[in-house]
Order: C-alpha cells, then structure tokens, then sequence
C-alpha cells in the first residue's frame, strides 16, 4: 500500500530548480521554413477535433472508410472510427510496395558482432520485408493461428522481431511482445494472462559481445503454463538448445519454407492489435489493449509531426527495445506506415566500441534520433571525446523519451550530440496513451531544456489539483488528459473493472484520464512532468512496479515482508532499493543473503529489477493502520534527513533503520 500523500513532494526541490530553467532553443529557420506541422495545426485542432483526427487518419490506407470518427456513447470505452476497416500490415509495407517504393530499404539492421571486420548487417527493402512477413504469415496459419488468437513474441533486437508482429497484424492475431530481458516467470505470467498459445522466440541474442539465451526461458515458461501450443524459434546465435519435436518449430524451417503470397484481411478499425504488459499498482502487470485504426493513425500522425519526418530524405533511429511500447508505435508501426528508412540495432550502445552509436549514426547518415535520458546520462558521464571524433552532421532532430530529461543532459545531448543545431523533442507519453501526447514540435516550438513543454495538436491535456480543477500558471498537480485520443487503450485486456478504476475513477466528475504522472506548469502554461505519483518506479526509462519487486522479494524462503523504494540515482533516473525483514528461522540469513535475494528478484522479473541495494531492517516503517512510509525509506535511500514521522506507529524504527544503512551492503 501506498503512502501517496508524498506525491512528487521529494522531487519539489529539483523541481524548482528546474523552473528556473532560463535557456531557450529556437527552431532552425530552415527546419521552420519547411516544417510538416506549423502552428496552426494548433488552432485547426482545437476548432474540430474530430475533423483534425479525421485528416489524421487518412495518413492510412483503409479498405472500408469509418462512419463516425468518435463514438462516445460509452465513456470510458471510446472507439474510434468506427465502421471503418483497414490492414495494419498492409499499412505497413504492402502499400509501399504498391506505389512504387519497394526497392527503398526500410530497415538498415545492424547486429551487434562486428566480426573481423565484416559486419553482422542486413538491409531489407519494403518489397523484402513484404515478403517474409507475408511467409510468416503463412507459417503462423500453418501453426494454426487465425484472426483473434494471441501470439507472444519474445525476441533480441533482429529483423524478424519485426516480421513477427507485422505477420501477426496481417492475421488479426493480437501480439504480446515480451521484453526479452524478462525471466521465465514473467514470460508464463503474461503468456497465461492472455492465453498465448504461440511464442515466437530465438536461440539467443548478443548482449555485450557474448551470445545469451532466450529459449531456455521458453522451455521453462511451458513448465508453468499449459498455454503455450508451439514455439516458432529463430536461429540467431546457432548455440545449442533443447528440442520437442511436438511443440518446437524452427522459423527457418516453417517461414523459410512458406509462400511469399499472402493476402491481407481488411479488419474492423476497433479489432484488437496488440496487448502490452506494463507495471501497474500491484504486483499483477496489466495488459495494455491497443486497436488497429485510431492506434495506427496516432502511431503514423505523431511521428510524421513530432519528428518532421520525410520519408523520402530521412534515416530515422530509436534505441528503444520493441520489448516496450516506444519500440512497438516508434519502431514497428508509426515509422513503417510512414514508409521511412530506418536503422534496427541488436545490441548496447558501448559494445564492442563506446562509440558504437556514433559510428551508426555516421555510418547510415541517421538524421532523426530518438532514445532515453538514462542513455544520454551514461554518455555524459565519459565526456564528449568519443561522440566529437564522429561525424553526426547527417543529424536534424533529436527525441528523448521514457523519463524526464534534466536539463543539462539535454543541453549536451544538443550540443555534443546534435552540433548545436538541431531541436531536441522531449516527448512525454506512456504505453497507455500510445502514442506522443506532449512535447514540442521541432519546427515550431522554442524549446525548455527540461520540459515537455504543450499538448501537440489533437490532444488536449492538462494540469490539475485534487479536485479536478486546472492549476493556475506556476502551480503543480497531477497530469490528466482532459478529451479521448484515437491512440488511447481500450481496456486492460480481461479486466475493463481495474481500467475503469485505475485511469477514469480518478477524476470521474470530470471525465479526465489520470496518468499516474505529476506535473507543474510554468509560468508560461508549459508542462514540466515530475514522474510517477504512484507506486511505479522508472528505472533506465523502464517502468516497474514497487510491489511486483515486494513480492518478488517475499517469495524468498527466507524473507519475511519487505518494502521497495525507488531512489533517485544519477545514471539510471531511479533505482530499486529494497529493505527486508527476515523469517525468524533465517537467522541473519547467511553471508550470502544480499547476493541471493538480489539474484532472486532478477530471476522472478528479470535483470532490470534488480535492487541497487538491499538493506536488512528489523522493522518497517508503518503508519498506525498499517501503511508502510515509503516517503521515509526514499529519505533513507537518497541520503537524506527522514521526514516527519509522527505518523508512525513506532518512530524509533527510523533510527534503526537509518542506523543501519550505514552498514549494509
Ligand atoms: C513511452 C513510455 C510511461 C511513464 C510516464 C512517465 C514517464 C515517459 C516522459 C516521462 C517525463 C517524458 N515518462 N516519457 N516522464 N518526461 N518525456 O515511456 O511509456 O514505459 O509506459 O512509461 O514514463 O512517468 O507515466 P511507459
């Protein structure tokens, strides 16, 4: 449970420090001059939403046009464009391909072995790409997949991450694509949530130089649910893995082998695309149910305006993973429905080179770059050396997402990155919304180092207090969206309750979407995002959930209750620190104990959960009905003075617990 009086509170002093941000970036009079979106896109918008969207939507090909463009007769359960049908895959590649465009290169893929010299590359061109996700398509019907069932995708960074979710699109086969730095377990969760009775997967992936294995996860997921009919494994690294001939099907043997014909379905607009497991409140992820029309539409509008995009000129790249949602809207659908050139990379930023992103970007002439402050962090903290020995002059736009930027990463991530010329878009969004809801627009906006700055033209978002009022210029609250959005979810898949209740109970009166985020408006009106006001730590950009990682930790044999934290850390933007009580019978749990819980949490959730530190407590800090003060251990785990405890059923715990600290590992 939460102590959610605290709110952004103990970020309120950076926060100030913030607003007194003084320096402005122009847009380049070039880019202004020539610029997709101009202002008054703005005022065009909010004169007619709904003939705003309308033009949006038809960036997309559609077999059968939509009568209506919102159907609002069942609040919170919007559908978009209804009536209308179209192929999500189709949109995707088919289309290019039909108008000539089929010799571009769509992805520019780059593994991450640089073997003797010779590259682990591939380009794939429209006309290729419409090929094998045509085959996949093919060999998925084969494996008995056919419109509405779930497909789960749990792949590295290659091509055929992509061919896989387009194939499944084309089918009307909604697809979970499952982080592949998520453990066994997680991957069995989200598999049984949403009965997958396929999992695409590989042998491995290179991580670091070295290849790791997916498919040993796989195998064991089967052993915890009884869901998983066959497994389609792609042959990526060629390291042994463990074979049921009744379940496990190579790609290349079934993709490799099928035809390249295949004719898409039109679907109806509101027919379900894919379902992305994200950390909610407790310990159980929720599935993110997006639809194909208004989904695609936001996907394809927000990158074409947010970015600028000419597909004609433009190398796009976004380091996200498709295991996220940036990786899915930003990746796989908004930047192939626009037909662009984009660059897919497998591996880390530094490996085998710290200057491994730069050489990418110099080698493929990227010229829109989108990625994470927690990325940009960690490239500061070497210095300019290495990106200044490339040429990165190819680049016009910078994007930051996944977490609030601080100003100064964003300050270098323009100059010692973006050669001081070009805009940084710092776009706030969540798997939730879909797609880019605030942020500036590069040919218009004077951006703030630091702030998301407005709603882009379409959506309309806001500011409020407790009660549901906008909170004057120069005040703080909680970030609402205050009109539907075609890219908004639809449900949580098989729980429309705790959607109703976890986004629209909040400021039901008003109708508003509660983002779980606060914010403050400067005195301008623009929006300065302070990060989660709930129970949701970003770690790297990575959302996760305090309890999930609670629970995590109980389910240790040795451990009796335990309270999460996310503590601000330089690199990472927060980081997981746990505090454990011990069962009685575990004594002081061993020498090993933090190695083993921490190894714990990393093969219930996954690496990326793993606590920064743990510390065993005799006792946790409660309010007198049993709360625990999060808000005090935070105070704990960044170094601070703890807070008022009078709250607290027993307030010489503080004492222990902060004495405590100084010696735990
Ligand atoms: C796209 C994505 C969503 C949460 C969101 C907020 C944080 C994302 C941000 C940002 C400040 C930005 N967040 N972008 N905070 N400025 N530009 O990241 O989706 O993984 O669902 O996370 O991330 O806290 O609520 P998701």
């Amino acid at each position: 449970m939460s102590d959610q009086s605290t709110g952004p509170s103990s970020t309120e002093q950076t926060i100030s420090n913030l607003l007194k941000e003084e320096r402005r970036f122009e847009p380049p009079a070039d880019l202004a001059a020539s610029a997709n979106v101009t202002a008054d896109a703005y005022d065009a918008a909010a004169a007619d939403r709904e003939a705003f969207w309308a033009e949006q939507a038809d960036r997309l090909t559609w077999a059968t046009k939509w009568d209506q463009v919102l159907d609002d007769s069942n609040p919170p359960f919007f559908k978009w464009f209804t009536g209308g049908t179209l192929n999500a895959s189709y949109n995707c590649v088919d289309r290019h391909v039909e108008a000539g465009r089929g010799d571009k290169v769509a992805i520019h893929w780059v593994g991450e072995p640089i073997t003797g010299g010779a590259d682990d590359t591939r380009d794939i061109t429209y006309a290729q790409l419409k090929d094998e996700v045509s085959q996949a398509a093919n060999a998925l019907t084969a494996l008995g997949v056919s419109k509405g069932d779930r497909v789960a995708i749990y792949l590295p960074m290659i091509p055929e991450a992509i061919v896989a979710m387009l194939a499944c699109a084309r089918l009307g086969a909604p697809h979970t694509v499952v982080f592949g730095g998520f453990s066994a377990d997680a991957l069995a969760s989200r598999v049984d949530d949403c009965e997958a009775k396929v999992v695409i997967t590989s042998d491995g992936g290179y991580r670091r130089g070295t290849p790791s294995a997916l498919k040993p996860a796989v195998d064991e997921a089967r052993t915890k649910t009884d869901k998983i009919e066959k497994v389609l494994v792609v042959r990526r690294t060629g390291q042994e893995v463990a074979w049921d001939d009744a379940v496990d099907v190579w790609w290349h043997d079934a993709v490799g082998s099928a035809s390249t014909d295949h004719t898409p379905e039109a679907f109806d607009a509101e027919h379900p695309l894919y379902v992305m497991y994200t950390s909610g409140t407790t310990g159980k992820p929720k599935g993110i149910l997006h639809t194909t029309g208004g989904y695609l539409t936001g996907a394809a509008y927000t990158h074409h305006a947010v970015f600028d995009l000419k597909p004609e000129t433009d190398v796009y790249w976004c380091t996200a993973d498709v295991g996220w949602v940036t990786g899915h809207s930003y990746i796989a659908y908004g930047p192939l429905a626009n037909g662009v050139t984009q660059v897919l990379y497998e591996g880390t930023p530094d490996s085998p080179e710290p200057g491994r992103w730069w050489k990418i970007i110099q080698d493929y002439g990227v010229t829109l770059f989108y990625t994470a402050p927690t990325a940009i962090r960690s490239f500061m903290k070497q210095g300019s050396e290495v990106p200044d020995s490339f040429d990165m002059s190819s680049l016009r736009i910078l994007g930051s997402v996944g977490e609030p930027i601080n100003p100064e990463a964003y300050v270098w991530y323009r100059h010692v990155i973006g050669g001081d010329r070009t805009p940084v878009v710092d776009t706030w969004w969540q798997t939730e919304t879909g797609a880019v809801m605030i942020s500036p627009l590069p040919g218009v906006t004077a951006g703030k180092p630091g702030s998301a700055m407005t709603p882009i033209p379409g959506i309309e978002a806001d500011v409020v207090d407790d009660e549901g009022r906008s909170v004057p210029n120069g005040s703080g609250g909680y970030l609402v969206v205050t009109s539907p959005w075609p890219s908004m979810l639809r449900t949580l898949w098989g729980d429309d309750d705790r959607y109703v209740d976890t986004y629209w109970s909040r400021f039901k009166k008003q109708g508003f979407y509660f983002a779980g985020d606060g914010a403050k408006k400067d005195e301008d009106g623009d929006i300065w995002v302070l990060g989660r006001v709930d129970d949701v730590m970003n770690v790297s950009g990575h959302r996760l959930s305090t309890t999930e990682i609670e629970s995590a930790l109980v389910s240790h044999p040795k451990v009796a209750e335990s309270a999460v934290v996310g503590a601000t850390d330089p690199d990472t933007g927060q980081a997981v620190v746990a505090y454990v009580i011990l069962r009685n019978e575990a004594g002081d749990g061993g020498p090993d104990i933090i190695k083993e819980l921490s190894d714990h949490v990393r093969s219930q959730i996954g690496p990326i959960a793993k606590p920064r530190q743990i510390m065993i407590v005799p006792e946790l800090p409660k309010t007198r009905s049993g709360k625990i003060m999060r808000r005090l251990l935070r105070d704990v785990a960044e170094g601070r003075t703890v807070g008022d405890t009078q709250t607290l059923a027993d307030a010489s715990i503080m004492d222990l617990i902060s004495a405590g600290q100084a010696t735990s590992t």
